[in-house]
Formats: C-alpha cells, sequence, structure tokens
C-alpha cells in the first residue's frame, strides 16, 4: 500500500473528532486520496491506528469495512440516496419507518457539513451510534435535531424530527397529544434558562437523567 501521509485535509475525519467529542487531543485522520482521477483512497497505519481508538473497532473490521465501502461507492463519499440505501440494512427498523429520521441521521454524520458523508464520517458515525457511550450518542442525537447547525435546538426544529421518531417507533399521534405539543411540552423540558433555544449542554444533560424522554427523542438507543 502507497503511504502518502500530509495529504491535505479534505475528507473531513478530523472534524468529527473535532466536534462532535469533546474528550480533545485526537490527531487528524482522513483516508489519503492517491490520484484525484482514479479517487482511489488509501488507509495509512496512523489513519487505522486513529479509527481503531476512535471506534472500538477492531483493525481488520476497519479494513473490512473500508474496502467494503469503496467497492460500493469509488468516490469514497455517500450522498443522501446512498446513505438512505446503507442505513436500512443496518437498522433493525422496517424501511418505511426509517424514511423519515434518515435526513437527520445524515446530517448528523455529515460532520462536516459538504453534504456527503465520507468513509471516515461514516464509520466514526456508525461506531458511535451503535456502540458508543450514552453521552457520545447523544451528541450525534443533538445533531439531528439542529436543523440549521447553527448550535442550538429551537421549538421549531423540534417536531419535525420528532414525528420521524414517532413513525421510526411506530407511536401512533393521538388527537389530544400531536406532535406539535410534544414537541413544545420537550422544548419546556430541556431549554433550562428559558431563552428559548437549547444547547448541546442543556440537551444532553436532560436526557442523561430522562430515560423516559430519552427513548422517544434519542434515534441512537
Ligand atoms: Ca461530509
Ligand atoms: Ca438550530
Amino acid at each position: 500500500m502507497g503511504n502518502t501521509n500530509h495529504a491535505s485535509n479534505k475528507v473531513g475525519v478530523s472534524t468529527v473528532a473535532k466536534k462532535r467529542t469533546e474528550q480533545g487531543g485526537n490527531p487528524s485522520i482522513n483516508p489519503t486520496k492517491v490520484d484525484d482521477k482514479a479517487a482511489k483512497w488509501v488507509l495509512s497505519e496512523r489513519d487505522i491506528k486513529f479509527l481503531c481508538s476512535q471506534t472500538g473497532l477492531p483493525e481488520n473490521e476497519i479494513r473490512t469495512w473500508h474496502e467494503k465501502f469503496f467497492h460500493d461507492n469509488p468516490d469514497g463519499r455517500l450522498d443522501r440516496d446512498e446513505f438512505r440505501k446503507i442505513f436500512r440494512i443496518l437498522r433493525q427498523e422496517s424501511p418505511d419507518s426509517l424514511d423519515n429520521i434518515c435526513d437527520h441521521v445524515f446530517r448528523a454524520f455529515d460532520v462536516d457539513g459538504n453534504g456527503f458523508v465520507e468513509f471516515g464520517e461514516f464509520l466514526l458515525g456508525f461506531a458511535i451510534c451503535s456502540r458508543g457511550d450514552l453521552r457520545s450518542r447523544l451528541d450525534y442525537a443533538f445533531e439531528c435535531y439542529d436543523l440549521d447547525s447553527n448550535g442550538f435546538i429551537t421549538e421549531d426544529e423540534i417536531e419535525p424530527v420528532l414525528r420521524g421518531m414517532y413513525t421510526l417507533l411506530g407511536i401512533k399521534h393521538s388527537a389530544d397529544y400531536p406532535p406539535e405539543i410534544a414537541a413544545k411540552d420537550l422544548m419546556n423540558k430541556l431549554d433550562l434558562t428559558k431563552d428559548g433555544r437549547v444547547t448541546k449542554d442543556e440537551f444532553i444533560h436532560f436526557l442523561m437523567k430522562e430515560g423516559m424522554y430519552r427513548n422517544t427523542v434519542n434515534p441512537f438507543h
């Protein structure tokens, strides 16, 4: 395998670590783009080490994912439709129930917000959402709700995602407690400082201790 370290950071896994985990101290990793035209990517030893430490996956599993990912997606990234297909395979729920939540999960995975989920973003998101600790999973859940990615959740952002969660969980909307009221109630619970917007800290703090709400709010249970 060629070793072309110090390539430009185009793919954005470094930002995953920076934005999504606040532990700090993570080196940047990106599968290294060897040739623009061939769009061929290699994982350096450093990439592998970083992904192992971030995802908790063994090296051979990372190599397997990498091979499969680039086999299915030679351009090294997933657009929304491609992401939807993979998401359907990875989740246990019926495909129809996933549709409304899928775009929100896509936004959480697309850490650098470039409209694509690159390999590193995919692997890290997948590992964290399926086997990460609760705080990390809530960190990703926050991004699902922050529709405009401005770092705050507002009441109008809660409702569409909550609707997606209801569909995902097979919860029927009851006429006397429609999603817009549920969103209002949830907003009141989350917005501790009553300034009309919810920070990530408020979101995580509340849902860490409120299991009942967490079950209907967090797509990554
Ligand atoms: Ca991206
Ligand atoms: Ca927002």
